[in-house]
């Protein structure tokens, strides 16, 4: 095993539904959810292009600002805020078959049998973007399945992330046992709890470096806040649960990524992807 967990990082998961894990996460994994996310920044700049929004597609900036920057050229132009189906590709399935990630998957959830649950996605989050904060929610509000099944989700920043460029905030001892009624959040759009619940909440911010590893329960309210920096707050989120108990709304684009006593149901990428041809791009 790569990465073992501590017994008291196992125990204060169990306890507080949420730990957040420090340099866990190896380079190699991170340098490849760039190439996935630079190759989905080139798409949309070529996308702009064509629009005639920007005529100077800006290749000398680095990763951290040059969506920024085009973003502002274009006329800040409304983006697919949480893409996942146009990721979809190799480098995404050998990021979601990280042996990192896996390990941590596999002890949280305590089995050997790992699923990766089909929604993940990218997070560009860019300074003074409303309708991209995160408002406070349930990750199983977005899958209703899993109101008792144990999905674990792991939120990784691509840099350090504090309070001033959109850490997440969680809400520990809040609703963790009840799945509560989503509504659509009228700032932003998307399904959150509703303004008296999160009303109720006490928020915690969690500063995170590049390496660390945020794992919480599909029932642990959390929320992004706003960007005040002057570049990119880039994040990956995924999700994986126990094979033997895979809810349908995982199963339906996730897939067995560890079997170490059936190898050969693990699914091959030519597998995962004949899942995706009925989803249309850009969708999320
Ligand atoms: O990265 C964000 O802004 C939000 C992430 C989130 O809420 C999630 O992964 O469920």
């Amino acid at each position: 095993m790569q990465v073992r967990l501590n017994e008291e990082q196992l125990e204060f998961y169990k306890r507080h539904h949420y730990v957040h894990l420090p340099n866990v996460v190896p380079e190699q994994a991170l340098l490849l959810a760039e190439r996935i996310i630079s190759k989905w920044v080139d798409d949309l700049v070529e996308a702009w292009s064509e629009q005639k929004l920007i005529t100077d597609k800006k290749q000398e900036l680095d990763f951290q600002h040059r969506l920024v920057q085009i973003w502002h050229d274009a006329g800040k132009p409304k983006y697919g805020r949480s893409p996942r189906r146009d990721l979809v590709g190799r480098d995404m399935y050998n990021f979601l078959k990280d042996p990192a990630l896996l390990d941590i998957a596999q002890q949280l959830l305590e089995t050997e049998d790992v699923s990766v649950h089909g929604i993940f996605n990218a997070r560009p989050k860019l300074p003074d973007q409303k309708w991209t904060d995160t408002p406070w929610h349930q990750d199983a509000q977005y899958y209703r399945d899993a109101e008792n099944t144990h999905v674990v989700s792991i939120w990784m920043p691509l840099q350090r992330v504090t309070e001033f460029n959109s850490c997440l905030q969680i809400a520990p001892g809040f609703f963790d046992r009840t799945l509560l009624d989503g509504v659509i959040d009228e700032e932003t759009n998307f399904l959150g709890l509703k303004r008296e619940d999160a009303a109720k909440l006490t928020a915690l911010s969690v500063e995170m470096q590049r390496g660390d590893a945020l794992c919480f329960t599909q029932l642990l309210p959390h929320r992004a806040l706003p960007n005040q920096s002057d570049a990119v707050r880039w994040s990956m989120d995924i999700r994986y649960e126990a094979t033997a108990v895979a809810t349908e709304s995982g199963k339906a684009q996730g897939f067995i990524a560890r079997s170490p006593m059936q190898p050969s149901s693990e699914a091959s990428y030519e597998k995962w992807l004949s899942q995706w041809t009925a989803i249309p791009a850009g969708s999320y």
